[in-house]
């Protein structure tokens, strides 16, 4: 409806314009030609005027009004290190451009003015000006170079790659219509390898080969989070079309092309809680975040850094966001203990696994385990007092047949033995109530006794090693919880002798 209205406005505006011309025509045929088209001529030679006053006036004071909205000025200085040389050149640039643009449009609008049609006005008429043709090129000339420097200055100050020697935090960012995956390289600091053809929508995003074993740990989170104060190397590239990899808080902005990786290397300085404070200082800053809800957070108080895309990649190219944090070192190495990795939340135990084994850092954060509980036993007065659960032990439903996984456990733990050679154990078998006791009473001991052929195995002297079952005899836990009789079922060691 509103839509109709307008058009039947402005037809009728036109309509109006039109009748205007022929009444002035019509008031020219009274009045002579001549007269008219002066009068005109000098009315719009005056409009020109004002124009241009009104024009310039306004795009000074937008400029102004908005200037703590833009990057580079009021509190969006930039967030990272090399962002201040990208803001100078580009204030230099605007200084240039800015006086070419107020000169120009004064020039414009002034010689329209001035020389307008008038009653036996003749135009000068001059062939060549060498004078002027110098003038014309050296200028331009001159701040082209000046700028070309200087931004060739700038270029080389932040794009040199990474030293060997630097520490740096590699992270990656894929783009895809329409999102960006962002992988992170995991305790060991590298990022694992990839192979286009290895990619399976939903089961390995990036083509990771899982038979590298960086790419084991690599994990891929939602949110970009960073440190503070460290170098940070993006991996840039893109599986479909190009994107661009932008972050505008940092002058951070790299195209992503697809079978091209592409790099940007940048420090940030400021965290999310620092430029949040900067920004509350600013009205513009003070109002809800949320228009329909006047007494929530304030726009400050919700403010996030975002990773955009910057390339017109499609039709979702507006959705391609994700949040950056900043963080001081110590939150940042927080995030990082939460974050699992791909392999071990998506590909461990599945068909695509070409691994099924425990991954290294486990293994030694499970032998880390077992040594304190072994090394605090040792220091009691009588360190017989000490149970010592072995948490990692496993035994198929029903059986005394230790499961695969339980290796590691036992393997750490007569390493420990032959490293305290003048230590004698016990190993004890438990199991809950449920069931015959009798029969619970024989598993423990099969139990225990396959954990002690195992150690005998491995090379420990059998006299060091004594075998009992307790039955459901020596509950840990309750046996009226699935869990309680989880606990329950368990196998435990403890120091019986040691000849110093
Ligand atoms: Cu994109």
């Amino acid at each position: 409806m509103i839509g109709f209205l307008i058009i039947g406005i402005i037809i009728l505006i036109g309509i109006i314009v039109v009748q205007i011309g022929k009444v002035s025509e019509l008031a020219a045929r009274i009045r002579g030609y001549k007269e008219v088209e002066q009068q005109s001529n000098n009315n719009q030679a005056v409009w020109c005027m004002v124009f241009m006053v009104l024009f310039l006036v306004l795009c000074i004071v937008s400029a102004i009004y908005y200037k703590n909205d833009m990057m580079g000025y009021g509190p969006h200085s930039s967030a990272s290190e090399h962002g201040g040389s990208i803001d100078g050149l580009f204030n230099m640039t605007l200084f240039f451009t800015g006086i070419v643009f107020v000169l120009t449009h004064i020039a414009l609008f002034w010689f329209a003015y001035k020389y307008r049609a008038r009653e036996g006005g003749v135009g000068k008429f001059f062939v060549h000006s060498t004078n002027l043709e110098i003038v014309w090129t050296a200028v331009p000339a001159v701040v082209m170079v000046i700028l070309v420097t200087q931004g060739l200055v700038v270029w080389n100050d932040v794009m040199p790659d990474v030293n060997p020697d630097d520490e740096y935090i590699e992270v990656e960012a894929t783009g895809y219509q329409f999102a960006w995956d962002i992988r992170y390289p995991g305790p060991d600091g590298k990022l694992g390898t990839k192979h286009y053809q290895l990619i399976a929508p939903g089961t390995n995003p990036l083509g990771q080969d899982w038979t590298d074993p960086k790419n084991i740990d690599d994990f891929l989170p939602t949110d970009i989070v960073l440190p503070v104060n460290k170098k940070v190397r993006v991996r840039i590239t893109a599986k479909d079309v190009l994107h661009n990899f932008y972050l505008p808080h940092f002058r951070v902005k790299m195209d992503a092309i697809p079978g091209l990786p592409t790099y940007f290397i940048f420090t940030p300085i400021t965290t999310t809680e620092e430029y949040r404070e900067r920004l509350s200082a600013y009205p513009e800053w003070q109002i809800p975040a949320d228009p329909d809800d006047p007494s929530g957070p304030q726009r400050w108080e919700v403010f996030e850094y975002e990773l955009a895309c910057a390339e017109l990649c499609g039709k979702g190219h507006y959705s391609m966001k994700r949040l950056v944090k900043i963080v001081s070192e110590e939150e940042y190495n927080t995030w990082l203990a939460t974050q699992e990795s791909f392999y071990k939340t998506n590909i461990r135990g599945t068909e695509d696994d070409p691994l099924g084994r425990l991954l290294d850092y486990e293994i030694e954060e499970r032998t880390q385990e077992l040594t304190t509980d072994f090394e605090s036993a040792l220091i009691l007065d009588d360190p017989a007092e000490a149970s010592i659960k072995l948490k990692n032990v496993f035994f198929e439903t029903g059986s005394a047949s230790l499961e695969d996984d339980s290796k590691y456990e036992l393997n750490s733990l007569a390493l420990l033995l032959s490293d305290y050679n003048d230590i004698s154990i016990e190993i004890s078998g438990h199991t809950d109530n449920t069931g015959d006791d009798q029969a619970n009473q024989l598993l423990s001991e099969a139990r225990a006794q396959a954990v002690f052929d195992h150690l005998v195995a491995q090379g420990i002297d059998g006299a060091r090693l004594q075998a009992v079952g307790y039955g459901p005899n020596r509950p840990a836990d309750v046996n009226d919880t699935v869990e309680g009789r989880q606990n329950n079922r368990r196998i435990e060691m403890r120091i019986i002798s040691q000849n110093f």
